[in-house]
């Protein structure tokens, strides 16, 4: 199957090191995770040395069966002059949880599907086309010719299938997409096994911490925007911190009426951490940019300081102001 190319200086940047350190953002999803373990395994099998590295505790339950893949003391690591960092799943190098000043020394990689990030690394792959970062490893494997055995297609449908909401969030043009998935299920990847993974061992706790979620949900912006939030109360009465976002923003994104989602997740008094997610038109990755956070039109987050109120208010601000860039019909100017 034809994949798109990958630049020719990332591919050399693959094979000219003897070392390369493997890491991804904070608080990892199955994207980032999958996407350094299909690279770690194209990397060995071209000989070099690898360390997949991660911050942990894992937080998200699908991704725990990982957890000890990965090696987390980056002291541990004698990094010398023919050793390459590589960025999968983001750009900045402040969000991977490890000491960014350390990090600096090396020269870097960025592999990523996200766009709105800094033009970050010595050898830059960013894609924000893409709908996983496991899709351009996937494209890096075909470009040296090579085919990742039933175990890695299995890593790469899987972090495949969680970024794109078991294909939910795939739209037009997408056929390199269902190509590349063929031949991860010829390999050997099984989307029925892939999806209970995904889903599966999620405690009543969970549940009950959505409940709770859903019946906050209100509708600001002229019955637009839908807020909702969860506090530190919430989860120690629960006994969880999880919540299935995925599922969450699903039935919210379905109401009517609804152009986009934000659900605060309140750290502590002043800390918060925002999760955007829009329908159509509306771009969240602007909002969350505003923010200090980044991410994609469609799905965004950031983490904020300030109270709940604070947080809300700006958000507000931010979705007012570019509803009316987008000249919805909202009657009065000032009519949220
Ligand atoms: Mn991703």
């Amino acid at each position: 199957m034809n994949f798109a190319p990958v630049p020719s200086a990332v591919m050399e940047g693959l094979s000219f090191y003897d070392t390369y350190i493997l890491l991804g953002h904070e608080q990892p999803d199955a994207d980032c995770l999958c996407s350094q373990l299909g690279l770690a395994d194209f990397l060995k099998k071209t000989g070099k040395n690898v360390h997949i590295l991660a911050a942990k505790p894992f937080d998200r339950p699908e991704t725990l069966s990982l957890e000890s893949l990965f090696e987390s003391d980056w002291n541990a690591l004698n990094p010398d002059e023919k050793t390459l960092l590589v960025l999968l799943d983001l750009s900045d190098i402040k969000r991977t949880g490890f000491p960014a000043k350390e990090l600096d020394k090396l020269p870097r990689m960025v592999i990523d599907h996200h766009d709105s990030g800094k033009a970050e690394g010595d050898y830059r792959y960013v894609d924000p086309h893409s709908p996983s970062t496991t899709l351009l490893v996937q494209r890096i494997w075909a470009e040296a010719g090579m085919e990742p055995d039933r175990e890695t297609c299995n890593i790469l449908f899987f972090g495949f299938a969680t970024d794109t909401g078991f294909f939910r969030h795939l739209e037009d043009k997408t056929d390199e997409v269902f190509n590349a998935v063929a031949d991860l299920v010829r390999g050997g990847a099984s989307p029925n096994r892939t999806f209970r993974q995904i889903s599966a061992g999620r405690t009543l706790g969970t549940r009950r911490l959505m409940g709770r979620i859903m019946e906050r949900s209100r509708f600001y912006c002229k019955d637009k925007v839908l807020i909702s939030w969860e506090d530190p109360k919430d989860r120690e009465e629960l006994g969880t911190g999880e919540r299935d976002s995925d599922k969450l923003y699903e039935m919210l994104q379905s109401i009517e009426g609804c152009e986009a989602v934000v659900l605060l997740r309140m750290e502590n008094d002043n800390k918060c951490i925002v999760g955007l997610r829009s329908n159509n038109d509306i771009d969240v990755g602007r909002i969350a940019s505003a923010l200090g956070g980044g991410g994609h039109k469609k799905a965004a987050g950031a983490a904020s300081e300030g109270s709940m109120d604070k947080v809300k208010a700006r958000i507000l601000a931010l979705f007012e102001e570019q509803l009316y860039q987008l000249n919805f019909p909202l009657g009065k100017q000032n009519g949220f």
